[in-house]
């Protein structure tokens, strides 16, 4: 759902680009004035997809087409407003079409292109009017995790987003809230999911269970200034965010597709996109990002309704890289004070990960990530890999390997190991290959169902733990309102745009 929305973010115009048709979309773009063509940047072209439904509305493969609806000169405000108002509501009652139209992205909600924390922000320069906008997702969720450490539950992991957008000064102001109620629908210590790690409930460690996330999983004042149409520079002010380090976080990951189950790496790789008192500066250039956060290093605390606080004690550092053809890799490190006090002691992470397709623009997206952490007593390792695959606008499979290093004594017992006992690692992988379909029921609601198995490697020592070969599984309903914000960053060949 799009509140307030301006008319050309009402719908969605999509123009089909390939290596024959690429040209004519040049010459529609050139034709659209001289605010489109400073948005064509060395043959990068910059996408902005704002919609209330997923139900895409295609115009089809001729980019003439969008050409007649967006006739040179639309988008010069504040003459066109008038004409964009009826392309606008036109393409509102397109967005409610029959799921035949639907295109075959995958979804994405990372924040990072939703609050325009990129080099090329396709709408830099042009004044944006204020708009509001609400993305969520809710699962219910029958969830089973075998072995003598697994269970069984109903859950449902869930979140939204409200993101308020407009230009302030020759910039972009973004405020969000992001929300969710996993503490209400999550079993009290979290929802069973074996070989999990991280966080507490009641002071002891949480193992084989996946904690619930804050209520507020994101506050945020995000200012990008433009430096000209290449460049850009942000400042993002977060009583609850995301410091710059890691991948995107994996429910807003295009590549984890339909599977909702927090990876066993999430604490070695993205567990700290919920974060308190985190100020990022950063600024881009083509395809170059770099970043810096200073925040709060604790781990969300066991209430999860309020906001955390805490002093600045811990910094991150990340460069992004935005190649052509969709892809896209991150470096980055950080300096954790004290994440888990439970079990003190500070945290340096490392990690690196090269992904296809995040911006989800396009039916495929493939992320490999690696993450270390460095304790005082060692450092573990962690390796992801994780791909979804929209066969058809209805029909999604989706997949996750995962290697990741764990305490042994803490998965055996379940309980921190003593003080001064070394180090004992062990290599867990976890396999999941999950389905999902799509059943269009309610019109601004998207409503599925899907499934996934999940089968283990572990060593021989953690079978009183586990048993010889657990399987677990979820069933889950999906629903799913809004759309994020989206900007393309690649540059050739690509899939399906909007514009
Ligand atoms: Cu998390």
């Amino acid at each position: 759902m799009v509140l307030g929305q301006s008319p050309q973010q009402a719908g969605r115009l999509e123009t089909e680009t390939d290596s024959c048709c690429g040209q004519q979309a040049t010459q529609t773009l050139a034709a659209n004035g001289p605010v489109r063509t400073t948005r064509q940047i060395n043959g990068v072209r910059s996408f902005f997809i704002m919609s209330e439904s997923r139900a895409t509305f295609r115009l089809g493969n001729d980019t003439r087409s969008s050409a007649l609806l967006f006739p040179a000169g639309v988008l010069q405000p504040p003459a066109a407003m008038g004409r964009l108002a009826i392309v606008g509501l036109l393409l509102s009652v397109a967005a409610t079409l029959p799921a035949a139209a639907q295109s075959r992205n995958l979804f994405q909600s990372d924040m990072t292109l939703m609050n325009g924390m990129v080099p090329v922000e396709p709408m830099a320069g042009m004044r944006m009017p204020w708009h509001l906008m609400d993305v969520g997702i809710a699962t219910a969720t029958y969830d089973h995790q075998g072995g003598p450490s697994g269970g069984d539950e109903g859950d449902s992991a869930n979140w939204n987003m409200l993101h308020l957008q407009g230009s302030v000064g020759s910039g972009l102001l973004s405020v969000m809230m992001m929300n969710s109620i996993e503490e209400a629908t999550f079993p009290k210590a979290g929802s069973h999911e074996l070989f999990q790690t991280g966080e507490t409930y009641q002071g002891r460690p949480l193992v084989d269970r996946q904690h619930p996330h804050d209520f507020f999983m994101n506050l945020s004042a995000t200012y990008r200034f433009p430096l000209g149409p290449e460049a850009g520079l942000w400042l993002q002010v977060a009583p609850v965010g995301e410091p710059a380090i890691g991948p995107t976080a994996y429910m807003h990951r295009a590549s984890a597709g339909e599977n909702h189950t927090a990876p066993l790496s999430h604490h070695w790789q993205d567990s700290t996109h919920i974060a308190f008192n985190v100020l990022t500066f950063g600024g881009g250039w083509k395809w170059f990002v770099l970043e810096g956060s200073v925040f709060h290093g604790a781990e969300p605390d066991e209430n999860r309704w309020n906001i955390d606080g805490g002093k600045i004690d811990s910094a991150t550092g990340r460069a992004r890289f935005l190649f052509p053809g969709g892809w896209s890799a991150q470096v980055s490190y950080g300096f954790l004070k004290n994440p888990e006090p439970a079990e003190p002691g500070d945290l340096h992470r490392i990690s690196a990960s090269v992904s296809y397709g995040a911006a989800g623009d396009r039916p495929l997206a493939i992320s490999l990530i690696w993450g270390r952490n460095v304790e005082e007593s060692g450092a573990s390792d962690s390796v992801l890999l994780e791909g979804a695959y929209q066969i058809t606008a209805l029909d999604q499979i989706y997949g996750r390997a995962e290697w990741v290093q764990k305490d042994f004594f803490l998965l055996l017992t379940k309980h921190f190991p003593p003080p001064g006992l070394p180090l004992r690692l062990a290599n867990i992988g976890a396999f999941t290959a999950g389905y999902f379909r799509d059943f269009p029921i309610l019109r601004g609601l998207e409503t599925g169902v899907g499934g996934d198995v999940t089968l283990y490697a572990f060593p021989a020592g953690l079978e009183p733990a586990y048993g010889s070969s657990p399987v677990s599984g979820h069933v889950f309903l999906r629903l799913r309102w809004g759309r994020a914000a989206l900007v393309a960053m690649e540059s050739g060949h690509s899939g399906h745009h909007a514009m």
